[in-house]
């Protein structure tokens, strides 16, 4: 046994690796594989909402009861303009329950949120894409609004318990220069860990920024970082979702 041990010798690195993956896979239930998302139709909003196509959603507690609320950005053919409805949760923490917010949740204030682009005018051009988070650390979530050909943002100067849209140009630094003709889809998450939002926004691939902001109070700023890109991802203008 001792001879046999020696004629083999100890295992590569590269054996070893793949004896741990094996021994792994070995002792993996097989139920980890099953998908981990159930239906939950007692979830959805109580009634259909106003479009039935283009909806998106951002969730966040908008009125500082510990609950996640909903905030669906939605477009009507006609205008085409896009618009906001909201529903405030007031179920319990496991069993969510949704109620019509009041319009002040779904109401934008300030500026008209419009771009030009090549010499024309794009005002409100549907297609509606809320994101919500906290960009200014203030305790607040505030809300970005993706659309076709713009991404404009409003500051949260209500309170947390009633929040209020206004719109804040000074916090869409970099934004402004977007590509035209693309269909903006923000979502926010604070990706490098030092307490601010960073964004992703899809249109025309999908870019990455992370919130440079400066000053008190803390006033939101985008760089974009391309290596924060998943590999082999396009960034902005390169074509694909619009
Ligand atoms: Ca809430
Ligand atoms: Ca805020
Ligand atoms: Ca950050």
């Amino acid at each position: 046994m001792q001879s046999m041990r020696m004629a083999i010798g100890a295992p590569t690195p590269v054996i070893a690796r793949f004896l741990a993956i094996f021994a792994l896979l070995a002792v993996m239930p097989v139920s980890a594989e099953a998908a981990p998302w159930t239906a939950q139709p007692s979830w959805s909003p109580p009634a259909q909402l106003p479009s039935t196509r283009l909806a998106n959603a951002a969730v966040g507690d908008l009125n500082g009861d510990g609950l996640p609320d909903l905030l669906f950005g939605e477009y009507d053919n006609s205008g085409p303009i896009g618009f906001l409805v909201a529903y405030e949760n007031s179920g319990t923490v496991s069993a969510p329950a949704w109620t019509a917010a009041p319009s002040s949740w779904t109401t934008l204030n300030g500026t008209a949120c419009k771009r030009q682009f090549n010499g024309q005018l794009h005002s409100d051009d549907g297609m509606y894409k809320p994101a919500l988070a906290d960009m200014d650390g203030d305790g607040k979530l505030d809300l970005m609004i993706g659309s076709r050909n713009f991404v404009c943002i409003y500051q949260n100067t209500g309170t947390t318990a009633s929040p209020i849209w206004t719109r804040n140009a000074s916090w869409e630094t970099v934004l402004e220069d977007l590509n035209a003709n693309r269909a903006y889809n923000p979502s926010m998450a604070d990706l490098d860990g030092d307490g601010y939002p960073d964004l992703r926004l899809m249109g025309g691939g999908s870019t990455f920024y992370k919130n440079t902001g400066s000053g008190s109070p803390f006033v939101p700023s985008w760089t974009e970082e391309p290596t924060w890109g998943p590999v082999g991802k396009r960034g902005r203008g390169a074509g694909g979702h619009r």
